[in-house]
């Protein structure tokens, strides 16, 4: 190892004995003797051979003995043990610009961050306001610290994507000589995270150079990774990669659907196209040499004796005999959404009064609204004691006078505890209208017992629905253990309600899972768990992932009408 590796994993040593609270004193030796080594004159290989190192000051015993083993082996047995001690994530939050290794042993400890995604989430629920030693200005610092490090990731989310997707599509549009252009891959699909960005374009004879030109000098490109005739691929400055491929009027329809995939779905397709001894590809669908003509997908899909199948539907999960039965369902939309439950208000870890939410979610055209704040056991969130609780029923009864036009529901997101009880007593749970049951604290749990703590808190009569069930963070946190299949039985024996947390960062219940729930008969609700008046918008995700799941507005408890909503809810 030399000068520069050595000088490294001494600071890094430093940083992660930092991290654990360790003596400043040795903390503060690690990092000097990285400065001196990194500042050396003389070679340190030679020091180390002719075991001078000792002699260097600031550099004890102990020091340079670890520091001859790196020089000799290049490992050091210390660091190898010290990293494993520490949750790998929080040394990677230190390439955030603006923390440092005190910052992120508060983020730890406090909030239980441990690594990036976690951090991310948590900036945007503004946790890290009211954290000493934090603030409104150092949280939106590590947040934009938290973006400019995304660039380098593979994946990305919805929101990301189809920012930069649009911006694409808004550059070439109106070009000379295109015809149509689209969205395609998984974008087009909506599934939850994204690859790269593909767009497909139909173009007039000759024009296909010039549009690919276009392309691969739009403003926002970082780098070229290849430039051809009828496809390009390129890195936006976001970090997010996109593809272009450009084809004649003819094959478009043909290219846009291999293109949108999933590979398992066109699988499937090249089988069905075979019984009728067709073939399909991404230039056509041909029977021998000729190509049986398609104006656009519904004419493909026609053609092989299936309804059109929507792009989110596309995953192989049963779509294709369903298309042959002509019993695809008719997939919810935005506007079929009457109202939301699930936003936090500033009684909690929202930034809006409970008024300023009310007031937009009648603009929104909403019947009714719950705001459902944290409960008491959830500190970090500001959650609610009993009294607060009590308060917070009676503004909303005031409000309610205010604002007729709009039913307000009492509503609460309770902790579901370690033992699956909810967070407050039942006299108080009683005085709810809508109770919404999330997990948020001891998230290490087998599978046996995440299923049995959810189900505990089902059986509490109080229990509306059950909250983000997963628990997972895309990108950044793994769901807890829980079989999907049995929690979804379990919520249909109780008669409970399974929340489609819309937030883009959860997506949860996953859409794989909605459709088992139809399949069961459990209604989803879909929520924005807004922490903010932007947050309401995500709605919109959490009707996409729902259409991917399958669901009808039949099957959404927030498409009902509100008399409707009283009904199910035994309420006036
Ligand atoms: P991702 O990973 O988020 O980019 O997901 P996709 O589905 O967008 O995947 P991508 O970009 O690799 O490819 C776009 C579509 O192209 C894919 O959904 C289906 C089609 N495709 C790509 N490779 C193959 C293949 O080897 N066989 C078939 N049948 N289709 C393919
Ligand atoms: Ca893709
Ligand atoms: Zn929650």
């Amino acid at each position: 190892m030399n000068k520069k590796e050595v000088a490294r994993i001494l600071e890094e040593i430093g940083q992660i004995l930092e991290l654990k609270g360790e003596n400043p004193f040795k903390v503060r030796s690690y990092y000097n003797a990285a400065r001196v080594i990194m500042n050396l004159d003389e070679n340190l290989n030679d020091l180390v051979e002719e075991d001078r190192l000792q002699d260097i000051k600031g550099i004890g015993d102990a020091l340079s003995q670890k520091i001859k083993e790196l020089v000799e082996t290049g490992k050091s047995g210390y660091y190898e043990k010290l990293k494993c001690s520490i949750p790998k994530g929080l040394m990677e939050m230190l390439t955030i610009p603006s923390l440092g290794p005190r910052k992120i042993k508060i983020l730890y400890d406090k909030l239980n961050i441990t690594n990036i995604g976690e951090l991310e989430y948590f900036c945007k629920e503004n946790r890290l306001i009211a954290l000493e030693g934090f603030g409104v200005k150092s949280q939106r610092k590590i947040l934009e610290g938290i973006q400019f490090k995304k660039k380098y990731e593979k994946r990305h989310l919805l929101p990301a994507a189809e920012g930069d997707a649009h911006y694409i599509i808004s550059e070439l549009e109106n070009l000379d000589g295109v015809i149509r252009i689209k969205l395609a891959g998984s974008l087009r699909r909506r599934l939850e995270t994204i690859k790269d960005i593909d767009v497909i374009i139909a173009a007039e004879s000759g024009k296909e150079s010039l549009i690919m030109e276009k392309y691969c000098g739009l403003k926002r490109v970082e780098k070229v990774v290849a430039h051809g005739e009828t496809k390009s691929s390129i890195v936006l400055d976001s970090g997010i990669a996109s593809d272009l491929r450009v084809v004649s009027r003819q094959e478009y329809p043909y290219a846009l659907h291999y293109f949108t995939g999933s590979k398992a779905h066109n699988i499937e397709m090249r089988k069905v196209a075979k019984e009728f001894q067709y073939k399909l590809n991404e230039y056509g669908l041909f029977k021998g040499e000729e190509n049986i003509p398609c104006n656009d997908e519904e004419e493909l899909y026609n053609s092989l004796g299936l309804q059109f199948i929507p792009p989110e539907l596309r995953e192989a999960i049963g779509e294709i005999e369903a298309a042959r039965e002509n019993n695809l369902p008719s997939l919810v939309e935005l506007k079929d959404i009457r109202g939301v439950f699930h936003i936090h208000s500033n009684y909690s870890d929202g930034i809006n009064s409970l008024e300023e939410i009310i007031i937009r979610c009648q603009e929104l055209g909403y019947e009714y609204v719950s705001v459902c704040d944290h409960s008491k056991s959830a500190n970090y969130a500001n959650g609610l004691s009993e009294a607060r609780v009590l308060q917070q029923h009676q503004e909303i009864e005031g409000l309610q006078e205010k604002y007729p036009g709009i039913r307000i529901l009492k509503g609460i997101e309770a902790d579901i505890l370690p033992d699956g009880c909810l967070d407050y007593n039942d006299s108080l749970l009683a005085k709810f209208e809508i109770v919404i049951g999330s997990i948020h604290s001891r998230l290490k749990m087998t599978e046996e017992e995440a299923l049995e703590r959810i189900v505990k808190a089902m059986k509490n009569p109080y229990l509306t629905m059950i909250g983000h069930p997963t628990g997972r963070l895309l990108l950044a946190r793994e769901p807890y253990p829980l079989d999907i299949n049995k929690f979804i039985e379990a919520a249909a024996k109780y008669g409970k309600m399974i929340e489609l947390n819309a937030n883009p960062h959860r997506l949860d219940l996953d859409w794989r899972g909605c459709k088992y729930a139809r399949e069961c008969g459990v209604l989803v609700s879909i929520n924005p768990d807004a922490h903010s008046l932007e947050g309401l918008s995500d709605t919109r995700y959490g009707v996409e992932i729902a259409r991917k799941g399958w669901l009808t507005p039949r099957d959404i408890m927030n498409t009902r009408t509100k008399s409707e909503l009283m009904t199910l809810l035994n309420l006036e």
